[in-house]
């Protein structure tokens, strides 16, 4: 490991990337210093066109594939070379911060503003993307453009997910990408035997820990395994009014009922599994009509599967069983394995934390990222960097300019030895 800290990595601009940031900000912002900027709208178009702009002064050359994952690409020597990658997602929750995902796309395209900068050749290319749908809150489920990449799943088969207004994602990525047909295509993927030759994604923690434990850099170990479900739960809609509770198949009290099942099947004395009820729709949702239907979803995790697999397969039987005089049906839309990263990259974000004489720790993440798909086909890693107060998925999500920078140092010192 090369202690010596390379100018490219000194050239790593604080108030640049601070500044960026903020402009980003503002595209989508909500009160309270948040951001609603779901994945395939105009404002996800009007942060790309920006973030576009700023990588073609860098020197970066900007492709997009068909599930409009956007890649920023800094030539190597090599080009033959497999690349190095770094990256992470654009799209936001509707009740999101300034920092989720957006910091590892900027934190990367920092590391090509500093290269360019100090004029420093690697021999390895090294590509940025942004991931398409990450977060899943407008289409669910997240992880759609780098699932879509690492052929974990075909982007045909997230066609005919819709989200709240009825807009399918098929139809959503056409429109997306041809309001994008002036930026060169790539292909969706990669060669065989063409895999990338590592990828680090930068990352806030989204939790308390290296605050609370006085740290700057986390060396993420892995991620939690998770599974999303959808609930529908069918009765039959009457009048609030005349119809007797005994004739009645009111599908919010089966939904009650299979929520406080849930509740008891789901509970961990430990606190490690976690169970989350995020979204619950109602129709006809409105006052005086008994409902017909409930929607619910479920997001479970854990870090062991031999946890995950048997709880998350319990749902199904426990929702049925709760039910008085409903139907329902429970689809898995969502199973992410529990991700280990890669020793070796793993070693190249401790090593450069060290060099640059970062207080670190290594840390799994209790968040889902790009990187549990990326890392199925090539070596992978990330790089956390402190929340306050732990705070995310949440308006109020914040990380100092310095905190952010000292991230991007050790992200572009980790990329600059991968990309030797
Ligand atoms: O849900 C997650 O873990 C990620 O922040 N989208
Ligand atoms: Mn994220
Ligand atoms: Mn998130």
């Amino acid at each position: 490991m090369d202690r010596a800290v390379p100018r490219s990595v000194e050239a790593v601009d604080e108030a640049r990337q601070w500044g960026r940031l903020m402009e980003l900000a503002r595209i989508g912002a909500i009160p309270g210093d948040g951001v609603n900027r779901q994945a395939l709208t105009a404002l996800d178009r009007e942060a790309r066109r920006l973030l576009i702009g700023w990588a073609e002064a860098a020197g970066a050359t900007v492709t997009v594939d068909a599930a409009a994952n956007l890649w920023l690409r800094r030539e190597g020597t090599d080009p033959g070379a497999a690349p190095v990658l770094t990256g992470s997602h654009m799209d936001s929750q509707p009740a999101g911060g300034r920092f989720d995902g957006i910091y590892g796309v900027v934190a990367g395209l920092e590391v090509l503003s500093a290269l360019h900068q100090s004029g420093t050749v690697t021999r390895r290319p090294i590509e940025v993307v942004a991931w398409t749908n990450e977060e899943g809150s407008r289409f669910a489920p997240g992880c759609m453009g780098s699932m879509a990449w690492s052929g974990f799943r075909p982007v045909e088969s997230f066609a005919g997910i819709a989200d709240a207004d009825g807009v399918r994602f098929g139809d959503a990525l056409a429109e997306h990408l041809a309001a994008e047909a002036d930026i060169p295509r790539r292909p969706l993927g990669f060669a065989p035997g063409a895999a990338p030759h590592a990828y680090i994604e930068a990352h806030i923690e989204q939790g308390p820990r290296l605050e609370a434990e006085g740290l700057e850099i986390g060396v993420v170990t892995g991620i939690q395994g998770s599974r999303w479900f959808e609930v529908t739960v069918s009765g039959d809609s009457a009048h609030a009014g005349t119809t007797p509770v005994s004739l009645r198949r009111d599908a919010v009290q089966d939904a009650l009922r299979a929520l406080n099942a849930l509740n008891d099947a789901m509970h961990d004395p430990a606190d490690v599994l976690r169970f989350t009820v995020g979204r619950i729709a109602v129709s006809p949702n409105s006052s005086n009509s008994v409902a017909d239907m409930v929607r619910f979803s479920i997001d479970l995790r854990h870090p062991d599967a031999a946890v995950l697999g048997p709880r998350g397969d319990a749902i199904a039987g426990v929702v049925q069983a709760a039910l008085r005089n409903c139907t329902a049906t429970v689809a898995e839309t969502f199973s992410a394995a529990p991700t280990e990263f890669d020793p070796g990259v793993v070693a190249a974000v401790e090593g450069a934390a060290a060099a640059l004489e970062c207080r670190h720790a290594l840390m799994p993440s209790g968040a889902f990222h790009d990187a549990q798909f990326v890392s199925r086909v090539a070596p992978a890693g990330m790089v956390f960097v402190p929340s306050r107060a732990g705070i995310s998925h949440n308006p109020a999500e914040y990380t100092a300019p310095a905190q952010l920078a000292a991230g991007t140092r050790v992200l572009a010192k980790a990329l600059l030895d991968l990309a030797a």
